[in-house]
């Protein structure tokens, strides 16, 4: 995997953004790298409505060269033809997903080093690590490790690394120095006044 596409990672679900194809269209415009579809919450799609959404979003990715992974639903990345998948520690066992993956971009989320030690990452293209800040879009996220808890778990890995949880456009550089690739948000964007100035400050 080229781990320039953790660069700036947005993760969000169909309700997220009022206008969801156009925002997203301003978004990977403006250099959003990669685009995780996360479908919780409240306001979800499932079945066919879901796939078509996640279709439509694949063709947008493709336009902009933006790395397209979905949220721990095997069958809708294997349906949508997504880039990736992204499993979290409550999820599968990495080692068991399908074939289709095996030349695919496998995500793990891990938020501490007891975690990482006990993963299977023989399969593993990436970390999100965190929640780094305290966040209100992840209400199992668990305790904020900080900046130094990031740093203690980027040291201990080589794997491309991305941070998430509560990264904003005033701690995104603390993230950076603690030795990511890239960051993961949701709430910077999808509650952004501004998309376009958002995304271009993430990147700076
Ligand atoms: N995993 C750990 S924290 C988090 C997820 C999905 C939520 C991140 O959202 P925000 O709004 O960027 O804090
Ligand atoms: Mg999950």
């Amino acid at each position: 995997m080229n781990k320039d596409i953790l660069r700036l990672y947005l993760i969000a679900s169909s309700s997220s953004f009022k206008n969801p194809l156009k925002d997203l269209e301003t978004a990977f415009k403006a250099g959003v790298t990669c685009f995780q579809l996360r479908e919780k919450g409240a306001d979800i799609k499932t079945g066919q409505e879901l796939l078509d959404f996640a279709l439509d979003v694949k063709a947008l990715c493709s336009r902009y060269n933006t790395a397209f992974i979905i949220n721990d639903d095997v069958l809708l990345a294997e349906a949508a033809e997504a880039d990736g998948i992204h499993i979290g520690q409550d999820d599968m066992n990495p080692d068991m997903l399908p074939e289709y993956f095996n030349d695919k971009i496998i995500g793990l989320s891990v938020g501490n080093l007891t975690e990482l030690k006990s993963s299977s990452l023989s399969r593993i293209a990436y970390l999100g690590i965190g929640p780094v800040f305290s966040t209100l879009s992840k209400e199992d996220a668990g305790e904020a490790i900080g900046t130094e808890g990031l740093r203690k778990l980027v040291n201990h890995t080589k794997l491309p690394t991305a941070a998430i949880g509560g990264i904003t456009e005033e701690n995104y550089k603390r993230c950076l120095d603690s030795g990511v690739d890239g960051i993961c948000v949701i709430s910077a964007i999808t509650g952004a006044d501004n998309i376009e100035q958002t995304v271009t400050a993430l990147l700076q």
